[in-house]
């Protein structure tokens, strides 16, 4: 793979007017470009890791911007390659005119994540923590940033990169096997390479499994907001999210459609979902609104079961939620009705808040219940947590070849073709951190990454 080595530059601050926006150049040609715009010390004087405050001036020598310089040498920079960093003033003029100036001068502007992909290209990381450095700056709870550096910083690639020479062992041991077969040597025992082989599966699959909550966490942990008409699933809502965000009245069926909103609570971003009360109904479009709410259910990881304490209703959908959701039954109105009636109705063991969404009363409470159900997701807060959805296509790519690795060390299958399918997990895992990939995948990945970046 053949990657190009001319000068990129970008804006790499967000767009818009700031105090101060950033403009990046990489490249073999980075300082000489931007010594032709460059009044002050010259740059291709400059040590490495150094700051420096000059003007850019254009083709007629007037100043555009006082500004200040950092010089990085290949190969130590972001990208491996000569990189200035161009402090300007964030005026939305001076970042285009720079831009325009570098260009004239023989950059070209670069692509989406083209700086990170150049960063990949030179070995300063693997494409996990590529992936890394934009899910940190999407990044928007705690939980989310947390997961997301331990992935930038490698966390997650060393796990690999330890199933990796696991792998590789079981591979070596098994042509061990292979090259004295003859000799009617058993060098390996095959119960111990199936050990080997059944934890690494257990592994990938752990892995695998925890893309529903890692993703949850990154996206926002969805939260359904269910139960029958008129019990106050949108005041709820509203007293969740502190904005009138879904309308509210006393007529059954005001809610037609889901209304989704995001809001952060401790650590965590969670995504309620307003839903249309659930009810027989002749109205047509009524009906469309209901078939929705039941497929919000499908798809939260959350739900929040809405009973009227005044008027407590028997649920039908109970039954259709799966063992990893979590059902979190909120008996409302506490204010105007006594609890126990409702109380009385909920299966045993189902977590129970009392709130009342006019007054706010039991919502700091019912906040609590989610944050702990959030911490929850996070199994064990040190281990690895796979957000991305093309890890866990690898990962799960990686599974049927393990599997045939262990069904193959018990039916006694000849070592040669257990390496084969050794291979291929090698070769899906690989495909995570980069070490096996094609131009296309990395322009699809790095074509999610905003310019600049
Ligand atoms: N007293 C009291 N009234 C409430 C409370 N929560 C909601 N209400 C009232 O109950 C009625 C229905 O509230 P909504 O939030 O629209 O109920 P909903 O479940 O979204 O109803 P649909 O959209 O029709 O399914 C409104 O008149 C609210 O003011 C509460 O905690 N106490
Ligand atoms: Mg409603």
């Amino acid at each position: 793979m053949t990657e190009q080595k001319d000068t990129i530059c970008a804006i790499s601050t967000p767009p818009g007017v700031g105090g101060i926006a950033v403009i990046r150049v990489s490249g073999d040609d980075a300082i000489a470009i931007t010594d032709t715009l460059w009044r002050g010390k010259r740059l291709a004087d400059a040590a490495s890791h150094s700051v420096h405050y000059g003007s850019i001036v254009d083709a007629q020598g007037d100043v555009v911007d006082d500004c200040v310089a950092a010089v990085f040498r290949a190969p130590k920079s972001f990208t491996g390659e000569n990189v200035v960093e161009l402090s300007v003033h964030g005026s939305v003029y001076v970042q285009k005119a720079v831009v325009g100036l570098l260009v004239e001068a023989g950059a070209r502007l670069a692509e989406h994540g083209e700086f990170t992909r150049r960063a990949f290209a030179a070995g300063k990381m693997d494409l996990a923590q590529a992936e890394g450095v934009a899910d940190l700056i999407a990044s928007r709870s705690r939980a989310a940033h947390d997961i997301a550096i331990k992935q930038m910083k490698g966390g997650f690639s060393r796990r690999l990169a330890a199933m990796h020479d696991n792998l590789l062992e079981l591979a070596s041991l098994l042509e061990l096997e292979l090259d004295f077969s003859e000799e009617d040597v058993e060098f390996a025992s095959r119960q111990k390479l199936h050990a080997q082989a059944v934890e690494l599966r257990d592994e990938i699959h752990r892995l695998a499994a925890s893309f529903d909550s890692g993703n949850a966490i990154k996206e926002g942990i969805p939260v359904a907001i269910i139960g029958p008409t008129n019990v106050g699933k949108s005041s709820l809502l509203n007293a969740l999210v502190g904005d009138d965000r879904a309308i509210v009245s006393d007529i059954h069926g005001t809610t037609r459609d889901l209304i989704e909103d995001t809001v952060n609570i401790g650590d965590f971003t969670f995504r309620f979902i307003d839903t249309a009360g659930i009810r027989n109904t002749d109205d047509r479009i009524e009906q469309l609104g209901i078939d929705r709410s039941r497929q919000a259910i499908g798809r939260a990881t959350i739900l929040l079961h809405v009973i009227d304490a005044a008027n407590p209703q028997k649920a039908d959908w109970l039954d259709s939620i799966a063992d990893n959701q979590h059902l979190v039954a909120v008996i409302n109105k506490t204010d105007v009705a006594s609890s126990q009636q409702a109380a009385d109705m909920i299966p045993a063991g189902t977590t129970t808040v009392e709130v009342s969404a006019k007054t706010s009363a039991g919502i700091d409470t019912l906040r609590d219940t989610l944050t702990g159900i959030a911490q929850s997701l996070l199994t064990d807060p040190g281990d690895i947590i796979v957000t991305n959805a093309r890890h866990r296509q690898a990962l799960l790519n990686a599974l049927l070849p393990i599997e045939r690795v262990i069904t193959g060390l018990t039916s006694n299958l000849s070592g040669d073709f257990i390496a084969q399918d050794l291979r291929e997990v090698l070769h899906h895992l690989g495909s995570i951190t980069g070490t096996v990939t094609t131009t296309e995948i990395l322009t699809t990945i790095f074509s999610r990454f905003c310019i600049g970046k």
